[in-house]
């Protein structure tokens, strides 16, 4: 493979062009993966690692938070490809797999709480199906596995803030079958010798995120006048993320980090649910009558924090998104794309061809 010499930010780079075979791809931070590499209209390419894909397919069978309108801004671009097939049937993988040089896995079920009512469809996608994926990029002899993880993995923390080398003990069934998807990934590495890395990310927010996680059913509830459901005494805290900065971030290590290795990515702006609720409210212009307290998640963690002094010396990363203009940026983002929202809250996703 030949590689591209370009002038960026005022020095040359040398771009390595990859075949990329993104999973998850038409799921809210998957599709933020696939246009920022494929540098689509409105996004900040200029703020993208050296990443030059001459392909990308998105392998993704499309669930309820799957959705080709998440790629429409990239659609026409002739190096993507869309496969609407389910990562764990091992024929379909076997399939996709070879020709790509690097998989960046992001496939799974994501929320805590459909967990909680059942955990089979968790267990299936982010365990069977991972360690489907590994067998496939491993009889394919695939360069690179990046797989996605989250800092749910570790459980609650009330001090202080984890570490990669930090024992694994997830609370919740999603978390719980995000870890084991996690140790078979770093066993292949182990056990074959595969290059695999393993990101883990605290929470995320920003367009096209499916309205069931707290920021987007918040802002839409509050948008349209609603209510809102605040958990428990709205006391947890969560660690809160652009999606396109973890996106940065899982470039960075797609392209440099070590093998073998854990990698965590964070914002560094810890917030309680209540702390985070009042600043949707002042963004939406909503009021405080709207919230109402509800009954606690089960098991629910109380902390979550990461420390990304690793990600930050070994690969140069640091989010770049401060919360107050990534809230009102994606507020604005909700208030502007209504087309896109409304019918996922009303149960009616319209299939839009990439
Ligand atoms: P999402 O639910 O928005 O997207 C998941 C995507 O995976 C969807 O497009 C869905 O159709 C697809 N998918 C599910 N099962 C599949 C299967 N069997 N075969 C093929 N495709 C399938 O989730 P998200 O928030 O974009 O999360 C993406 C990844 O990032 C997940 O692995 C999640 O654990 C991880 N993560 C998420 C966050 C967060 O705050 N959302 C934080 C850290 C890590
Ligand atoms: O209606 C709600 N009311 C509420 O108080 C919802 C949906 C959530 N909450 C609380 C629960 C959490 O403390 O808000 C916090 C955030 O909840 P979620 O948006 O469901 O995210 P969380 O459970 O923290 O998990 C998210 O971050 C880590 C993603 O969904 C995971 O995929 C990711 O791994």
């Amino acid at each position: 493979m030949g590689s591209l010499p370009l002038l960026s930010w005022g020095f040359a780079y040398t771009l390595r062009p990859v075949r990329i075979l993104v999973t998850g791809g038409a799921g809210f931070i998957g599709s933020e993966y696939v246009r920022m590499l494929l540098g689509a209209p409105g996004g900040d390419a200029a703020r993208v690692p050296a990443v030059a894909p001459t392909a990308v397919t998105v392998l993704d069978v499309l669930t309820y938070s799957g959705n080709l309108a998440n790629l429409a801004p990239v659609a026409e671009d002739p190096r993507l490809r869309f496969v609407q097939r389910d990562i764990c049937d091992p024929a379909v993988v076997d399939e996709v797999v070879p020709g790509h040089d690097v998989i960046v896995h992001f496939a799974a079920e994501s929320h805590v709480d459909r967990s909680i009512d059942g955990a089979a469809p968790f267990v299936t996608t982010n365990v069977l199906g991972t360690q489907n994926l590994l067998d496939a990029a491993l009889r394919h002899g695939t360069s690179r596995f990046v797989h996605v993880s989250t800092d749910e993995v570790y459980g609650s923390i009330a001090e202080g803030s984890w570490t990669e080398d930090w024992p694994l003990a997830p609370n919740s069934p999603y978390s719980a079958s995000k870890a084991g998807s996690d140790l078979l990934a770093l066993a292949y590495h182990r056990t074959h010798g595969m290059d695999v890395v393993v990101t883990r990310c605290s929470n995320n927010y920003g367009p096209y995120q499916f309205p069931e996680k707290v920021v987007p059913l918040f802002v839409t509830n509050l948008l349209d006048g609603g209510t809102v459901p605040l958990y428990g005494d709205g006391g947890n805290i969560r660690d809160w993320l652009h999606v396109h900065d973890h996106c940065r971030g899982i470039a960075l290590v797609q392209e440099k980090g070590r093998a073998g290795e854990v990698y965590h990515i964070g914002g560094g702006t810890e917030l309680t649910n209540l702390e985070l609720t009042g600043r949707l409210i002042e963004a939406c212009g909503a009021s405080w009558d709207q919230v109402v307290p509800v009954a606690d998640r089960k098991g629910h963690d109380r902390r979550y924090s990461l420390d990304i002094s690793k990600v930050s010396s070994e690969l140069g990363y640091a989010p770049s998104i401060d919360l107050e203009r990534g809230l009102a940026q994606t507020v604005q983002w909700y208030r502007d794309n209504r087309a896109w929202w409304e019918p996922l809250k009303a149960g009616t996703k319209p299939l839009i061809a990439p």
